[in-house]
């Protein structure tokens, strides 16, 4: 889609539909761009995405705003030890479970608009419409906003859904990223490294959460409503490579000790491995650090990402170690060392089908088709179902694109999702 497209998508999109369960497309069309503005390119536009990854001022920001919004939906915003921000909103019956929901709203370097801040802002607006209609419902409601989902810092992410669901990596508060610890920059966003066991939430009726599909199958098939039937297991690692930094012009290249040759074939080893059988498995290396990154200096040391996703977490697994294989090949071939460190595993997770039900009586009640799929994408309501049922709605990703500034959905299908949200925790909180 060119940029002209995109800003002809835009231009045409205020005249959506209203949706009949009382959203107000046009304040979350408002609050989706308002958002935006922070860790948005210089000199940018919307359609320039945004930068604004965890623990970053843009994220201090965004929370900043996103929690003033909380605040003016009376749900009292407050920030756990993980720097998670809960709101809550009292039902009728104060002892029955909470239906929680909410996403994300930190973002990928260069990401999109629409990733976590749609399942976030669509939560508050959803209590927006309760308040207005001045409606009470039985079971009480929290809303969340969860710490560091992407994991683009500390290269471990769900981090604010996996405190709550304990399921913290040992060590982890001492990992270092950037040059700051985890609890710096937890105290830099109003958690409390120190009390971090106090971040486990208790039992809930349901998590739900409202998210881009991130990949195409809505779009291909003009389908508005995803009712996600599981997601997808995630391995990632830190690979660190290590030959001989030495002259570019004097050292004879039957003698060099190339990290970055280690690297590259590394890099095609991991895409060849992943390709070679059949099914929805990827593997991605997505960062990488040539040290000392000079024109005329043989790069003696690389550090790079391999990250393995797949339903079947037998199957990364066991990728997993066919790549490591390859990879101590290639060090002795290239007369370098490799070494993988696990950086974070989340395991696949399935949704509650009775809740996958409910989506869909609620977007049925809104005259929306829905269908259902996996997601291949990881999310927070990986962590939930360690601890309560869950379940995910997705919107239309146009052209399937995510994770980069063309990241784009329509203003109608942001508003639709956001009724089918409201819907579903009308009846679960019923
Ligand atoms: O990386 C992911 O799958 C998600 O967008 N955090
Ligand atoms: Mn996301
Ligand atoms: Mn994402």
């Amino acid at each position: 889609m060119t940029r002209g497209q995109f800003l002809t998508a835009m231009a045409f999109a205020p005249f959506v539909r209203g949706t009949s369960s009382g959203v107000n497309a046009q304040r979350l069309r408002q609050r989706l761009e308002e958002l935006s503005l922070h860790g948005r390119p210089t000199g940018g536009i919307f359609a320039d995405g945004v930068s604004r990854v965890a623990f970053s001022d843009a994220d201090v920001a965004g929370r900043a705003l996103v929690m003033r919004w909380m605040r003016e939906a009376g749900l009292n915003p407050r920030i756990d030890a993980a720097g998670n921000i809960l709101g809550s909103r009292a039902g009728s019956d104060a002892k029955l479970e909470p239906v929680l929901f909410g996403s994300h709203i930190d973002s990928v370097p260069s990401g999109g608009n629409f990733d976590g801040d749609l399942g976030s802002l669509s939560a508050i607006e959803a209590i927006e419409v309760l308040n207005a209609a001045r409606e009470t419902t039985r079971r009480p409601l929290e809303v969340v906003v969860w710490t560091n989902e992407e994991g683009v810092a500390y290269n471990n992410g769900l981090f604010g859904s996996r405190a709550a669901a304990g399921l913290l990596d040992k060590g982890e508060m001492d990992h270092v990223w950037n040059g700051v610890s985890q609890r710096d920059a937890l105290r830099k966003i109003g958690g409390d490294p120190d009390k971090i066991g106090s971040a486990r939430r208790g039992p809930f009726r349901a998590y739900l959460e409202l998210h881009i599909e991130q990949g195409g199958n809505l779009d291909r098939q003009k389908i508005p409503v995803g009712v996600v039937e599981g997601i997808v297991g995630i391995d990632r690692f830190d690979v660190e490579i290590r030959g001989f930094a030495n002259h570019a012009g004097t050292t004879p290249m039957p003698d060099r000790q190339d990290a970055l040759i280690a690297a590259s074939e590394l890099t095609i080893a991991v895409n060849q491995i992943v390709r070679r059988e059949p099914g929805r498995q990827v593997g991605t290396v997505g960062h990488i650090d040539v040290i000392p990154n000079a024109p005329n200096v043989i790069p003696g040391l690389v550090r790079l990402t391999v990250e393995l996703r797949d339903l079947d977490k037998a199957k990364v697994a066991r990728l997993g170690r066919e790549i490591q294989d390859r990879a101590q090949k290639i060090a002795t071939e290239t007369k370098t060392a490799v070494v993988f460190t696990p950086a974070s595993h989340h395991e696949p997770a399935l949704a509650d089908p009775k809740l996958q039900t409910v989506i869909e009586q609620a977007s049925a009640k809104l005259g929306l088709k829905s269908m259902r799929l996996p997601s291949g994408a990881g999310h927070d309501a990986q962590s939930m179902a360690h601890i309560g049922p869950m379940a995910m709605i997705f919107i239309p990703s146009v052209n399937g694109i995510s994770h980069s500034p063309k990241e784009l959905s329509r203003w109608e299908d942001c508003a639709n999702g956001a009724a089918v949200l409201l819907e579903s925790v009308r009846i679960l909180a019923a």
